[in-house]
């Protein structure tokens, strides 16, 4: 693998690590990484050795962080969204307080479509809502092609607003056709996903046109992030793990495989991420990532093996395990460290979001531990990485025999 680019190393240039972060009455984190040194977050990305292991958490800005209230405002979070200040304000708020090693753009994964008119909407306490789910051909009528500058220009504000402010890199993010689907064609979050399996395979062909729409829509969105100052982007199927692997395979893979291969010439790391994945994980890495994320339920060694050793892991302490006092805590993040046996492709987080009720203390600890005790640096063994699967799921399978 070889994702090392100018355009990534522009984006190091631009956001030199240890610049001033703003000040803050939140306490700053006395772990900055030295101004000399690369970004260890694009270093783990590109599974290249280094004098740490780097550290963020999916869902870091918000309902965990008493700072976010008085920033966010009435209505809803995408009402919060559209206004560059607040987001901008609410991405910054976890990477002064813990000092983590990346910021993660303060949006949602329904942004894209909200903004192109599906009629989307974010209730509080709830989630994506639809009033008029996806159910039929002529639903397809209110997809239309997102145009970042007219729909999304408050999110490229947002992210130049951001890389002028921040010491390290940006995160920007999307969902996937098959997450974003899950949402429109139930209607609401969904815990058996029955409406959207049915769907899928009842009606293939629909089923296909609207995940091309969605991926399209995916790729305008992280494109443009990127082009705003992004210097990494995660693409959240978040859903992905409720499906069999060959419905994956037939279904998902191929849209999910068109994404990243639309944003390769972009150069940088492309991130994936879903719960569940056991038993995907070996077509999360064929679809084109760069680094998958893991949650807790599988052994970062175990997922390793799963990967062959091709891409970087993201992961993967239980968030559930972070509510409980900090001596459990502290004993899983040191059992996560050892389970990566110092691979230098290791990007520390939780196996999915921080819940709203964590104590953001503990996670300001668990950032100071992996910091001081996380090692990056042993050599990759790739003789160690199981024979990958079965043949890769990647694009121009499915996708172009369909
Ligand atoms: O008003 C509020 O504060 C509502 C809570 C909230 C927040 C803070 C929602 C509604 N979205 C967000 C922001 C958000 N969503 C971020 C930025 C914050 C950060 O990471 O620091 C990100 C990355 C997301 C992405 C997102 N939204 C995902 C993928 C990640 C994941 O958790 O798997 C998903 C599935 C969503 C849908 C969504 N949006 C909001 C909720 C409550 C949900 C989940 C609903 C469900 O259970 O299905």
């Amino acid at each position: 693998m070889n994702i090392v680019t100018e355009r990534e190393a522009g984006s190091d240039a631009a956001n030199p690590v240890g610049a001033p972060i703003p000040s803050t009455n939140v306490t700053t984190s006395s772990t900055e990484p030295a101004a000399d040194q690369p970004s260890a977050l694009l270093r783990a990305a590109r599974q290249q050795p280094g004098d740490r292991v780097p550290v963020w958490f999916m869902r870091q800005a918000g309902r965990s962080l008493p700072e976010y209230f008085p920033v966010r405002g009435e209505g809803t979070i995408l009402d919060a969204i559209q206004v560059p200040e607040r987001a901008t304000e609410i991405t910054l708020q976890p990477v002064r307080r813990y000092g983590v090693d990346a910021a993660i753009l303060f949006s949602d994964i329904v942004t894209p479509v909200w903004a192109v008119g599906f009629g989307i909407d974010i209730t509080p306490g709830v989630g994506p809502e639809c009033e008029r789910p996806f159910r039929t051909v002529d639903d397809l009528s209110r997809l239309r092609p997102l145009d970042p500058d007219r729909d999304l220009g408050f999110q490229a504000e947002t992210i130049r607003n951001l890389t002028a402010e921040l010491s390290v890199p940006l995160i920007g993010f999307a969902g996937a056709p098959f997450t974003l689907a899950a949402y429109m064609v139930e209607g609401r979050p969904s815990k058996n996903h029955a409406k959207v399996k049915g769907l899928m395979a009842e009606q293939p062909e629909l089923w296909h046109e609207l995940c091309d729409r969605l991926a399209d829509i995916a790729i305008a969105t992280l494109r443009a992030q990127v082009e705003a100052g992004a210097a990494a982007v995660q693409l959240f199927d978040s859903w992905a793990g409720a499906l069999h692997p060959d419905h994956y395979r037939r279904f998902v893979a191929p849209h999910s495989a068109k994404i990243m291969a639309a944003l390769a010439d972009l150069g940088v790391p492309r991130f994936h991420f879903g719960i569940n994945t056991s038993e995907l994980l070996d077509q999360f890495a064929d679809v084109g990532a760069d680094v998958v994320g893991v949650d807790w339920r599988t052994p970062l060694a175990t997922a390793r093996r799963r990967t062959g050793g091709r891409v970087a892991l993201q992961g993967n302490l239980d968030p559930s395990l972070c509510l409980a006092s900090w001596p459990v805590v502290e004993a899983e993040v040191r059992r996560i460290l050892a389970d990566n046996q110092g691979h230098p492709g290791h990007i520390f987080n939780l196996g999915h979001g921080v819940l709203p009720e964590t104590d953001p203390d503990i996670l300001a600890e668990v950032v100071k531990l992996v910091h001081a005790e996380g090692v990056a640096n042993r050599p990759v063994d790739r003789s160690a990485a199981e024979t990958p699967g079965p043949e890769p799921s990647v694009p121009g399978g499915e996708a172009g025999r369909r």
